[in-house]
């Protein structure tokens, strides 16, 4: 069997001060279109994990995250077809800046016990389960 490539997606939890969690619907035109994600991307090579959640959270959401505020929390994986990917997620309670969507469909915060109301790719529907433990 041929070794398939690992893919370094980093993602965070953001979470506000009521305790509801962000995710925001992948956008039409690209792979998983219309399911809930944990906002986040691609690691670029020669990038830090955290330095690449803090481009992605500016890119996407608008906001500024100090490094100290991204506490690594669980890794999530997941084997398509022609890659791995290995996602570990974050978790983020201060930021910088007022949420706004800047490449998403949509954004939503939802209560804990509400995220498994929303469809969500294969590799983040596990973390579902321990968010709701954690929070
Ligand atoms: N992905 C899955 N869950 C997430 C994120 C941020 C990303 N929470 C998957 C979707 C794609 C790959 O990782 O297969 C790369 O993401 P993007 O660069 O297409 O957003
Ligand atoms: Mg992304």
């Amino acid at each position: 069997m041929k070794a398939l490539p690992t893919v370094l997606v980093v993602a965070v939890a953001l979470i506000d001060a009521d305790g509801r969690v962000l995710i925001a619907q992948r956008p039409e035109g690209k792979q998983l279109a219309g399911l809930w994600e944990f906002p986040g991307g691609k690691v670029d090579p020669g990038e830090r994990p955290e330095g690449a959640l803090i481009r992605e959270l500016k890119e996407e959401l608008d906001i500024d995250v100090n490094e100290a505020c991204l506490a690594p929390f669980v890794f999530a994986s997941h084997a398509y077809d022609s890659f791995h990917l290995l996602m570990p997620l974050y978790l983020c309670r201060r930021w910088s800046g007022v949420v706004r969507n800047r490449e998403h469909a949509a954004l939503k915060w939802v209560r804990p016990n509400q995220l498994a109301d929303y469809p969500m790719p294969p590799a983040d529907e596990p973390l579902v389960a321990w968010l709701r433990d954690l929070l």
